[in-house]
């Protein structure tokens, strides 16, 4: 593998609904793109999930741009490297951090090393699925009636995971009524995105009482001591997110108990050869892990879904069609979902497997700069 020219994009994206988590709220995405072209001229797209503001994690568009313009890009470009699997470890070596940074140029690496051997992306990482059972997150609602609402329109879309947003003062009324609209046999979750502390057990142990199929990262964000405390209270597996940054702490988590569920975001992980580790560790202890979704472009979708296609991926991923987030899309065919909840990988094609629409990434872009020869 030669990577040997880049070129970062921003494009802003308007969301059809603002997207509200309890530690912020998206109406517009900046979305960073890349452009990665090795020595012979074969290019892939790639795309970079931090936000905008550092509220899921420390990272941002603006840490990223700088982080891979002035760390990541003088490590990958112009130097062979043995394949994509050996990018993360060069990435590593006295590098810290900027998980979202390095997890964008890794991951284009693969798509790269997948183009060039003319397979699909989904089965150059290994990937046996051709479907994938697809759920929906629900961002933080004024009320409970808005957000029940939201929920019926779910389950007639087909989604096989309701996923509810909660914070104090959102959580037990709401996903009360919301079990009570969808009736018993719709898998329902919780995710709090670390907005409560050890303190809200009590208050936490009511979500008991609506057979939630999992409840997200309640906890610090860097935390898994108090998260199995917790568990061992809850009746409800807990699942991790923010927590859970490589292998070894997906280790940690079954060493310690903090959780039974891993959602793997290969930007949080720093990328594919991490979430393939993470996978690994838990297809081991028999603990599924599901693919979660960063408000992503259909250029980031594509690689979530090539991921979602291993095998110990058995939960729902976050994997909404396009139309769910956009006006429209930035790659064709635009992602879609069939009525019984699942989206196919596509494995016509090499690569990332979906056609990147360049005039509509062009009247996007609001900045662009590239790197390499
Ligand atoms: O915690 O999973 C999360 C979006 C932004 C930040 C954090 C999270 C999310 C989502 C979005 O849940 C899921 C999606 O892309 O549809
Ligand atoms: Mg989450």
């Amino acid at each position: 593998l030669h990577p040997a020219r880049l070129a970062l994009r921003e494009i802003r994206l308007p969301l059809k609904e603002a997207f509200r988590i309890s530690s912020g709220v998206v109406t517009e995405r900046r979305i960073l793109l890349l452009e990665l072209h090795d020595a012979d001229g074969i290019g892939v797209w790639a795309e970079c999930v931090a936000g905008e503001q550092p509220n899921y994690s420390a990272e941002t568009i603006d840490t990223a741009w700088h982080a891979i313009t002035a760390w990541v890009a003088p490590r990958v470009l112009g130097n062979p490297i043995a394949g994509p699997g050996a990018v993360h470890d060069v990435l590593a070596r006295d590098f810290r951090g900027h998980p979202m940074a390095k997890a964008a140029v890794e991951m284009g690496c693969w798509a790269l090393a997948a183009e060039r051997a003319g397979v699909p992306l989904a089965r150059l990482l290994g990937g046996t699925r051709t479907h994938i059972a697809t759920g929906i997150s629900l961002g933080i609602q004024a009320t409970p009636d808005a957000l029940v609402e939201r929920a019926l329109a779910a389950r007639a879309a087909g989604y096989r995971k309701i996923k509810l947003k909660i914070q104090p003062g959102a959580d037990v009324e709401y996903v009360r009524a919301v079990r009570a609209a969808v009736g018993p046999d719709v898998a329902l979750m919780a995710d709090a995105n670390s907005g409560y502390t050890i303190d809200d057990a009590d208050h936490l142990v009511q979500l008991d009482a609506f057979g939630l199929t999992m409840i997200e990262q309640p906890l610090g964000r860097e935390d898994l001591v108090q998260h199995a405390e917790l568990q061992r209270r809850l009746a409800t597996p807990l699942c991790l997110d923010e927590s859970i940054t490589d292998a070894d702490r997906a280790r940690d988590m079954l060493t310690l108990g903090s959780g039974r569920i891993v959602n793997i975001k290969p930007g949080r992980v720093g990328g594919f050869t991490s979430s393939l580790a993470i996978h690994d560790v838990c297809q081991a202890a028999d603990v599924p892990v599901w693919c979660g979704g960063m408000l992503e472009s259909g250029i980031g979708r594509a690689y979530n879904v090539a991921l979602a296609s291993l095998p110990n991926f058995s939960m729902p991923g976050d994997l909404s069609p396009s139309a769910r987030y956009w006006a429209r899309d930035v790659v064709t065919p635009e992602w879609t979902m069939s009525a019984d909840g699942m989206v196919a990988v596509p494995l016509d094609r090499p690569g990332i497997g979906v056609q990147v629409d360049v005039d509509r990434i062009d009247d996007l872009t609001v900045r662009r700069e590239v790197f390499g020869e």
